[in-house]
């Protein structure tokens, strides 16, 4: 279910979003999901989670997530080809101007929590529902190892390698580097490399069990081809991608917003708000 509520904020526009749906996906998963409840997150929802987002691979980690634990979301577009992240209000929720963030009404101690920075996200809506974050300190262990390994490597080298082989050389003046381009494709190659290597050795990557390190890579993996890579090679990385790909959550949540996504490589004006100075 999806429904227009009045904008609120800074935002183009807001929609609540009912992830009834989602949990009931999710039921089905139970074999694999971890789904321990060990830290429950308190009292029951009064009111959605406020999702800031716009369809990139860091914003549909948190979509995916919400549809995953069938928590109830509503979404602030923030349009960051417009700006919407240099905002007064954006940044008192998220000081670094980038989204995704989320307000959650229903915080630790009964009043509100803004979160931001996916990994931090990720994590604080896996302690709260206790889901896909690993039974044991063994397994907990493996998924900060791989959320970390997407957070500080995959998702900057990949975001690099989107930055030098598509935007640039299309920008004018073209900013065409062989040197830069060689360096993020080799590198996005490397990790692809060691996930592939991973998930040869195991169904996901922190182990037999679906985890938010499966949710933090797979944004970013499903873009390879963008990134100039070959899963030729990475038979693996290819079943994990088409296995994660085929939940109903990660279809919903991949799919947020996404009729919104431009195309930045002949937008001038959201070049100059990404890549040029930041508006005061
Ligand atoms: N480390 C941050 C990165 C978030 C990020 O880079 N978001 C981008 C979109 S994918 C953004 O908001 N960009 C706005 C800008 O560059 O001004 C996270 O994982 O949350």
């Amino acid at each position: 279910m999806r429904l227009t509520v009045p904008v609120h904020g800074f935002g183009v526009e807001s929609s609540a979003r009912s992830a009834e749906a989602g949990a009931k996906d999710t039921d089905t998963d139970t074999d694999n999901d971890n789904d321990t409840r060990e830290m429950p997150g308190g009292p029951p929802m009064t009111k959605p989670i406020t999702l800031y987002y716009w369809p990139t691979p860091n914003g549909q980690k948190i979509s995916i997530a919400l549809e995953e634990m069938g928590l109830a979301y509503e979404v602030e577009y923030v349009n960051i080809g417009a700006g919407d992240q240099f905002k007064a209000d954006f940044l008192k929720i998220s000081p670094n101007n980038r989204m995704p963030a989320i307000i959650d009404p229903d915080g630790p101690d009964g009043a509100p929590i803004p979160v931001f920075e996916s990994g931090a996200i990720l994590q604080y809506l896996a302690r709260k529902t206790g889901r896909f974050t690993g039974k044991s300190e063994r397994q907990r262990v493996a998924v900060e190892e791989w959320l970390m390994w997407q957070m500080g490597g995959l998702g900057p080298m990949a975001g690099q390698a989107h930055h030098f082989l598509v935007y640039a050389p299309a920008m004018d003046p073209p900013h065409d580097l062989p040197y830069a381009k060689a360096r993020y494709r080799n590198e996005v190659a490397r990790l692809y490399r060691v996930l592939n290597d991973r998930l040869a050795e195991n169904e996901f990557v922190a182990g037999d069990f679906y985890s938010i390190a499966d949710i933090a890579i797979w944004p970013w993996a499903k873009g390879w081809k963008r990134q100039e890579q070959t899963l030729d090679d990475k038979p693996h990385m290819k079943r994990w991608l088409e296995q994660i790909a085929a939940r109903p959550a990660v279809v919903r949540g991949a799919a947020l917003g996404a009729e919104r996504r431009g195309n930045l490589q002949d937008d001038r004006k959201a070049q100059a708000v990404l890549f040029g100075k930041p508006p005061k």
